[in-house]
């Protein structure tokens, strides 16, 4: 079965928005195969989970968001989950997400050189679904 990682980021967390996230990948038909609360991500570990965007500009706002306070971040299957939990997350951008994605209903809208701080975070291809399960729940 397909499986898709995911991160409810900091401002998720903070905001209470766990179980509201968690609701729809249930009401999804989504099996939850792991679920763990990290308290305190470390920089290097980000830094590898965003390898594509570390040399961009904006991206020192990007590492000090996600590594602001407690991540949620888990494993989900099912059928065509990866691209399914994409359409659910929505857009980037807090202004592109539609309503009724997470994004669309929860993100706000960032400020000038801040990073986007928009609730989760989900695998963008079976490529990197591969490398970032191993990223964050092999054994090192
Ligand atoms: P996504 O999270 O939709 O896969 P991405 O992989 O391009 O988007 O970028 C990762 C995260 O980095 C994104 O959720 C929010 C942040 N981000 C991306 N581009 C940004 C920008 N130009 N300015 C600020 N934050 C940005
Ligand atoms: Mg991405």
């Amino acid at each position: 079965m397909e499986q898709t990682f995911f991160i409810i980021k900091p401002d998720g967390v903070k905001r209470g928005l766990v179980g509201e996230v968690l609701k729809r990948i249930e009401q999804r038909g989504f099996t939850i195969e792991k679920l763990e609360l990290r308290s305190q991500v470390s920089e290097e570990l980000i830094d590898q989970h965003y390898q594509d965007l570390v040399g961009q500009s904006f991206y020192p706002p990007i590492r000090e968001f996600m590594t602001s306070g407690p991540v949620l971040v888990g494993i989900i299957s099912g059928p065509k989950v990866i691209e399914t939990w994409r359409t659910m997350m929505g857009a980037t951008r807090p202004e592109e997400a539609l309503p009724g994605t997470i994004r669309g209903d929860f993100a706000k809208a960032a400020g000038e050189n801040q990073a986007i701080q928009n609730v989760v975070h989900g695998s963008d291809s079976e490529e990197s679904a591969k490398r970032e399960i191993a990223l964050w729940f092999e054994e090192k």
